[in-house]
C-alpha cells in the first residue's frame, strides 16, 4: 500500500474536453522530465512543449509544469502535463510516458494514491485528504462550501484543539498518579471536573457540527411508502420537478423502485418510490411489494403516504400496515405521516389534526413537506460555517464520547479512581487521533483511499 515507485494517471474526468491533465509523481523526475519532453523546466513555470513519440513524430502540443518537491501536492516531484483533451490522445501521451518511464518504473496510479502519498508525507492529515475526495463528490453547493473548508483544516483544527485540552488533562492526571495520598484533593485543586465539562461540551459541539456534515455529504435516504393510489408517484413527480414515475389512477401502478435524487436547501435527499403496500395474489406486483419492504429496512427517513379522505378514520387495515412499517424501520429511522390529495377536501376540513397535509396534484403543502424532511432528519443550517463529515468520524466521535463519560463517572468517585480516569481519557484521545489519521491501521487507511477516483 505504501509503494514508493512513481505513478501516473490522467487527472482530468474521461471523455472528451478541451483540456486533460495527466499528473506524474515521484520522488525523482527530472531526467524523466528530459527525456520525454524537449525544453528544460524551470519549477512551477508552465512551458509550452511539444511531445513526441519514439519515432520523433509529434503527439501533442501540451503545457507542462514541474513541481520540485517538496512543494507539491504530494509532497514527491510532480509533473503535469496539460495536453488537448481527448481520450484517444491521452491515452498516446500516457503510453509515451510510460515507455520513457521504464527506466524509472514509471506505473499507474491506483486510486486515490496521489492523495495518499500527500498524506504519508505529511501535506494533509486524514480528514483533509477524505475531504479532498468528498470536495469532488460534492452534490450541492453547500457541500462544496462545506468540503473546502474541512479541507483548509477546519474540522481537524477543532479536532486537535480537543485532542490538546484532554491532553493537558491526562498530564495533570498522570502527574497526580506517583503521589497516591494527593488523590483526593487532586480532583479539586486541578479543577478536572470543570475541564472535564469543557471537554465533554467541545465534543458535544463537534459531533453536534459533522452529523450535519454527514447529512451534507451523504443525503437522506427517503422511502416513500404507503397503500396503492394515495400518490406515492404523483409526490415524487412533484418533488423531483419531472415525471420520473408513471401515475394513473389504478391502484398498483408502481411496480418496481424508481429512484431519484433532489437537494432541498442544498441537502440530497435520494428519494425512492415504491410499490403500494397491500396483499396481492399478483406475483409482480408482490415481487415490487417485497422491494418496497427492503427500501423500508435501508431508510434513513420513511415517508408515509395517505388518502386525506380517510384522514381521523383510521381502519384496523391501517393501524396493522403502520405497525408492520414500524416494526421495519432501522433502528432510530423517524417515519412521517402525511396526508395527501388535500385538494378534494373542503378547506379546513382537518385543520386541528396535526398530520401534514398537502396536495401532491396543485403542490399545495409541499413546501411545508420539505421544511419538514430536513428537520425531522436532523438537519439545520450551519451558523458559523459548515464542515463535511463521514459515518466514520461520527463513529470516532461517539466512541470517544463514550470514553469521557466513562471518566466522568471515574472522576466523580474521585478515591483510587484516577488511573481509570486516565486511561479513558486517554482511550478518548486515540478516537479523535483516528480522525486525523494517527493511529489508524493501515488496512483501514487502504480502504478509505481506494475509494478516491483514480488520478486523485
Ligand atoms: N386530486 C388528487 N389526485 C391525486 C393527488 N395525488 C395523486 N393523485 C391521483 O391519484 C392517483 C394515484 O396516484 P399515484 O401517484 O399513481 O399513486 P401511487 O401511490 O403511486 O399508487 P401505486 O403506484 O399504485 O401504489 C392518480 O390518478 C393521481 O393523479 C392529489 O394530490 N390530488
Ligand atoms: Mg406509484
Amino acid at each position: 500500500m505504501t509503494r514508493k515507485v512513481p505513478i501516473i494517471a490522467v487527472a482530468s474526468a474521461p471523455g472528451k474536453a478541451g483540456v486533460g491533465v495527466i499528473r506524474i509523481s515521484g520522488s525523482e523526475l527530472k531526467s524523466f522530465a528530459s527525456s520525454l519532453l524537449q525544453k528544460p523546466l524551470a519549477p512551477r513555470q508552465a512551458s509550452l512543449q511539444s511531445l513526441r513519440d519514439g519515432h520523433n513524430n509529434i503527439i501533442d502540443q501540451l503545457l507542462a509544469i514541474y513541481f520540485e518537491a517538496p512543494a507539491s501536492f504530494t509532497g514527491e516531484d510532480v509533473l503535469e502535463l496539460q495536453c488537448h483533451g481527448g481520450p484517444q490522445l491521452l491515452e498516446l501521451v500516457m503510453k509515451r510516458c510510460l515507455e520513457v518511464g521504464k527506466e524509472i518504473d514509471l506505473c499507474i496510479a491506483e486510486p486515490g494514491e496521489f492523495t495518499l502519498r500527500a498524506y504519508l508525507n505529511n501535506k494533509m492529515d486524514l480528514a483533509q485528504a477524505e475531504a479532498v475526495a468528498d470536495l469532488i463528490d460534492a452534490q450541492s453547493e453547500a457541500a462544496v462550501r462545506s468540503a473546502a473548508r474541512s479541507l483548509q483544516g477546519a474540522f481537524s483544527d477543532d479536532i486537535n484543539a480537543l485532542v490538546e485540552e484532554i491532553t493537558q488533562l491526562r498530564i495533570l492526571v498522570e502527574s497526580t498518579l506517583d503521589f497516591p495520598e494527593e488523590e483526593i484533593e487532586f480532583l479539586e485543586n486541578a479543577q478536572a471536573k470543570e475541564r472535564l465539562q469543557k471537554v465533554i461540551s467541545r465534543l458535544a459541539h463537534l459531533r453536534a457540527n459533522a452529523k450535519q456534515g454527514k447529512i451534507l455529504r451523504d443525503g437522506i435516504q427517503l422511502v416513500l411508502v404507503g397503500a396503492p393510489n394515495v400518490g406515492k408517484s404523483s409526490l415524487l413527480n412533484r418533488l423531483a420537478g419531472e415525471e420520473v414515475a408513471i401515475v394513473t389512477p389504478i391502484a398498483g401502478t408502481t411496480r418496481d423502485r424508481v429512484k431519484e435524487s433532489i437537494t432541498i436547501n442544498g441537502v440530497p435527499i435520494h428519494i425512492i418510490d415504491t410499490a403500494g403496500l397491500r396483499d396481492t395474489q399478483d406475483e409482480v406486483e408482490a415481487k415490487g411489494i417485497e422491494r418496497s419492504w427492503d427500501a423500508i429496512r435501508t431508510a434513513d427517513l420513511v415517508v408515509y403516504l395517505k388518502d386525506a379522505a380517510n384522514a381521523g378514520k383510521e381502519s384496523a387495515k391501517d393501524t396493522k400496515l403502520k405497525a408492520e412499517i414500524i416494526a421495519a424501520l432501522p433502528p432510530k429511522c423517524p417515519i412521517l405521516e402525511v396526508h395527501n390529495k388535500a385538494d378534494l377536501l373542503p378547506a379546513n376540513a382537518f385543520a386541528a389534526s396535526e398530520t401534514l397535509k398537502i396536495s401532491a396534484k396543485t403542490g399545495d403543502g409541499v413546501e411545508g413537506l420539505k421544511n419538514r424532511i430536513l428537520e425531522i432528519a436532523g438537519w439545520s443550517a450551519p451558523q458559523e460555517g459548515g464542515i463535511l463529515a463521514r459515518r466514520r468520524h461520527l463513529d470516532c466521535l461517539d466512541r470517544a464520547m463514550e470514553h469521557i463519560e466513562k471518566s466522568e463517572q471515574f472522576a466523580a468517585n474521585g478515591n483510587n479512581s484516577l488511573e481509570l480516569f486516565a486511561e479513558e481519557l486517554h482511550l478518548a484521545q486515540d478516537e479523535l487521533g483516528k480522525i486525523t489519521g494517527k493511529l489508524l491501521p493501515d488496512d483501514l487507511l487502504g480502504k478509505i483511499f481506494s475509494q478516491f477516483c483514480i488520478g486523485k
